[in-house]
């Protein structure tokens, strides 16, 4: 909440933490504020929820999201405050119609190899049985992706025994291509642990941010197609590459632009766009490409940063109209880990663009 505050120039760098107590009561007030605009309402106000992954099973929508928790781990950059234990799923049949709560679809405590942290997950249908694909943290305590089944799109959803081989790192979003085959795209850096990876190994104590490598082209979200069974990666993972313009990779230090985590596809008039977070800058972007590998040229923002310092999303076509699921803070007043989902319409434009979004823009 502070850094976006920061971003925003609200206050100068130099002395803000002697003055951190004083801030976080004047952040609430302006954040608070800050809402007033909001384009749309929060979906769900009984449970704090975040990254909405949906998809449209069964002629309705539903909803795969995070469902936050008041964790009482202080905040750090490795995320651990965000403590999730389990995931409901929700659906629903018309843009601000009832939203169904399908209740617990999934537990942290059922998944055998799991230690904390269930984060972002996506969900796919293949041959009548529907993959629930989720983040969490071994018992060494290393992200993995897990894949749980289920004969329903609601849940309950029984995780395999082991997390899918060769998988690593956060937010994993499966991409159904119009060929009939899947897509894992996944990875975020920082408490995501993506700059932890090396050679397809774990470094214990490698660096904890991408900050040390602002030379260097931009850490990648990562791709692989899936198994016809949908519980393997059916090939090597690959670097989803993001290029400029000009044709350049994004550079580690382009924090306006380059991969965070939170990645997305979906197609439009036969391009794949890849969506995704850039993190500490707060911002939704996409980049456009020619398959679903890529690489994706850079094109701009899709959604200016929301109130909380993460940002995550999903892009659906409903009855003939494009929805972008996001997350703010809404209900909680701001708290950085205890968000809630919220949708909007999206709008391409004739020459392929997507119109940016302003979270807040709202007439008052
Ligand atoms: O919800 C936990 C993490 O926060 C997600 O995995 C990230 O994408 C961010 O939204």
């Amino acid at each position: 909440m502070i850094n976006r505050l920061m971003n925003m120039g609200a206050f100068p760098v130099v002395g803000l933490m002697l003055v951190l107590g004083a801030c976080q009561t004047k952040n609430k007030a302006e954040e608070s504020n800050a809402f007033k605009g909001a384009i749309s309402k929060p979906l769900i106000t009984k449970l704090y929820t975040a990254d909405p992954s949906a998809h449209v099973f069964e002629g309705r929508i539903y909803i795969y999201p995070s469902h936050d928790i008041e964790s009482g781990i202080p905040e750090n950059d490795n995320g651990d405050h965000f403590d999730m234990r389990d995931y409901h799923i929700f659906s629903m049949d018309s843009i601000g119609g009832t939203v169904k709560d399908h209740g617990v679809a999934l537990q942290v405590k059922d998944i055998p190899w799991a230690g904390r942290q269930l984060w972002a997950p996506d969900a796919a249908f293949k041959d009548g049985k529907y993959y629930l694909y989720f983040p969490v943290k071994d018992k060494k305590d290393v992200f993995r992706i897990g894949v749980a089944t289920s004969a329903s799109p609601a849940g309950p959803f029984i995780p395999e025994a082991l997390p899918i081989e060769g998988s690593f790192s956060i937010d994993p979003a499966v991409f159904p291509d119009s060929d009939g085959n899947f897509y894992l795209y996944f990875g975020g850096i920082w408490g995501g642990q993506l700059q932890q990876w090396h050679e397809g190994k774990y470094v214990e104590n490698g660096s904890k941010t991408d900050r040390k490598d602002d030379a260097a082209p931009a850490l990648t979200a990562k791709i692989a197609k899936l198994s016809s069974d949908m519980k393997h990666l059916a090939e090597e993972v690959k670097d989803v590459v993001i290029i400029d313009k000009e044709g350049n990779p994004l550079m580690g230090g382009d924090h306006d632009r380059r991969f965070f985590e939170g990645a997305w596809m979906h197609k439009y008039n036969g391009k794949y766009y890849f969506s995704y977070s850039t993190g500490d800058t707060h911002k939704l972007v996409y980049a456009i490409g020619e398959s679903p590998y890529g690489p994706f040229t850079y094109q701009g923002v899709l959604l200016l940063p929301v109130v909380g310092w993460t940002t995550h999303h999903s892009i659906v076509e409903y009855k003939g109209q494009w929805l972008l699921f996001y997350h703010d803070t809404e209900v909680s007043g701001g708290e950085t880990y205890l968000r809630n989902i919220k949708v909007t319409s999206l709008k391409h434009e004739a020459d392929g663009s997507i119109k940016p979004i302003n979270p807040y823009g709202a007439v008052q």
